[in-house]
């Protein structure tokens, strides 16, 4: 009972702040149109209004289930109980209320636990490549086994793989980022190699992210591309009013891959939802028109003359949600935006659920979109061939995947000299936002750059091609109805000269 006063508690405060953030994005928006002061300014006056969050849930029947396949582990499954959720799941069971000595010693107790997992390289790279600690196969093996396995694997897969990388100079400006410990398993290293042998050319993922005001698009790309969990001087954000394109190379063993998220505005209830939608969708169909016109500029050039193209299409669409059901305005969007994009559903502000209701909520989202003929990208196309690999890679403690459960933050935490990551701090334990038992970010890490990457890729190729088609079509459409316009107009002169005639005809 106390834990669930605690988890309102805790979403009351999350929807002041939302709440907050909304009152913030229209406050900026007028100021910055009238005087245009500085966002810092705008949003320091705007903090201490309030605002509601007046979401409209959309009506549905409770019939039909999308869950195709069911990967959700149950809990004694999971070797460490997620700390996150660890005093929620405490006090619910009846715990004696703590004092704050108590619950000092026990989120030390739960660092400590979660440092030692940490440090445990073969069960990270488990997490990373997906196979269960408690996978048959391996559970005889000892760590070393592991890890000996996995690097022999990746040498085999260094050697199988004859690579031409294009080492673009003016992309390379991460070369000497390490890498995050959960970031290229040696599978995902493989798996972008063959990927990259298979397009013949460096890889370049366009992904836009999209959803309402104050869901944590911006946080969330921030700490996507910083792998280093740098300080950033803007923990609090302002709100997003354009468009903008955040781009980072990953660069590993001669491995290139030009990552470019692309930030939106969100909506709130004082959008114009039509513009907003138009401005959206104006953006990714004018990356088909530059690309079109691009390709054609090559096709028309000699062989030896002809250069690589960039990929700047919209590859894919991360769309931000929150439980329980998906609202009547984010349907519309998806509804529309399906035509264009693949779309991979977030459940979003993961630390606002408990994890019951997370795995509730992700089956609801999803019942939700299907009820609605809303499509999202669905994983097994990319493991057509071999559905055992897709549970094994993208397993999660926290249900299906997707939608992923995200929780953001670019609050730096500083554990000691060496140890530092982006997290959240509650009364009962601290996230780590890239920790895989605390969140689905690296799952849905690991799925985009690497799993869903050449699919996200060629599915642009059919969204291309349907916008072109239906452009064409609708074109063709308009040239009838002038052609019509035309005929009208002609048969009305025409009727009206008759008439003329005829009168002066009759009068004569
Ligand atoms: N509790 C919680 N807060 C979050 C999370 N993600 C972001 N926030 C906070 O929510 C506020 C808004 O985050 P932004 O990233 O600016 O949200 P946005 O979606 O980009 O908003 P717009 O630019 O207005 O569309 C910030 O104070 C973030 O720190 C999360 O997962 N959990
Ligand atoms: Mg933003």
């Amino acid at each position: 009972m106390k834990g669930n006063k605690n988890i309102q508690e805790n979403n009351r405060c999350d929807m002041n702040s939302y709440g907050d953030h909304k009152k913030k994005k229209s406050d900026v928006q007028q100021q910055a149109s009238k005087i245009s002061k500085s966002f810092d300014q705008a949003s320091s006056e705007a903090e201490n209004n309030n605002a509601n969050d007046d979401d409209s849930f959309y009506d549905w029947n409770k019939n039909g289930n999308l869950e195709k396949t069911n990967i959700d582990r149950v809990k004694s499954d999971i070797p460490q109980t997620r700390m996150i959720h660890a005093q929620i799941e405490n006090e619910e069971e009846g715990e004696e209320t703590k004092t704050p000595e108590d619950e000092d010693k026990q989120r030390n107790k739960m660092f400590q636990q979660y440092e030692m997992r940490k440090e445990e390289p073969s069960l990270v790279s488990e997490y990373v490549v997906g196979s269960s600690p408690k996978d048959e196969s391996s559970s005889e093996q000892s760590i070393e086994e592991k890890i000996k396995e996995a690097s022999s694997q990746h040498e085999r897969n260094i050697r199988n793989v004859n690579l031409e990388v294009n080492n673009n100079q003016n992309l390379n400006i991460n070369q000497n980022i390490e890498s995050s410990k959960y970031i290229y398993s040696s599978e995902i290293q493989a798996h972008i190699r063959m990927k990259e042998q298979e397009l013949k050319k460096t890889i370049s993922l366009n992904i836009i992210v999209i959803g309402k005001t104050g869901i944590g698009k911006s946080t969330f790309i921030e700490a996507f591309l910083n792998e280093k969990f740098e300080k950033l001087n803007n923990e609090i954000r302002p709100t997003t009013i354009d468009i903008i394109e955040k781009k980072a190379v990953r660069k590993e063993n001669g491995i290139t891959l030009n990552l470019n998220m692309i930030d939106t505005p969100g909506y709130d209830a004082d959008t114009q939802i039509a513009q907003w939608q138009q401005k959206i969708i104006g953006y990714i169909t004018s990356k088909f028109e530059k690309f079109k016109q691009v390709k054609k500029e090559q096709d028309n050039k000699d062989a030896s003359k002809q250069q690589e193209i960039q990929d700047q299409r919209v590859h894919g669409c991360l769309y931000f949600l929150c439980g329980p059901r998906i609202n009547k305005v984010d349907l519309d969007n998806l509804k529309k935006l399906q035509e264009y994009v693949s779309i991979i559903p977030i459940l979003a502000r993961g630390d606002s659920y408990t994890p019951e209701e997370v795995k509730q909520y992700k089956k609801q989202l999803r019942n939700d979109a299907d009820q609605n003929k809303i499509f999202f990208f669905d994983p097994q196309e990319v493991f057509q061939d071999q559905p055992e690999k897709l549970n094994k890679l993208l397993k999660s403690p926290f249900g299906s995947v997707p939608p992923f459960l995200i929780i953001s933050s670019i609050k730096q935490i500083q554990k000691s000299e060496n140890q530092v990551f982006y997290g959240r701090e509650y009364k009962w334990g601290i996230c780590d936002i890239k920790n895989p038992e605390h969140s689905d970010f690296m799952l849905l890490y690991t799925s985009l750059i690497g799993y869903f990457s050449t699919k996200l890729i060629k599915l642009a190729d059919v969204y291309q091609n349907s916008y072109f088609n239906q452009k064409k079509k609708q074109q063709k459409i308009k040239e009838k109805e002038n052609k019509i316009e035309k005929g009208i107009l002609f048969a009305g002169l025409f009727s009206a000269a008759a008439a003329y005639i005829y009168t002066k005809f009759q009068k004569n």
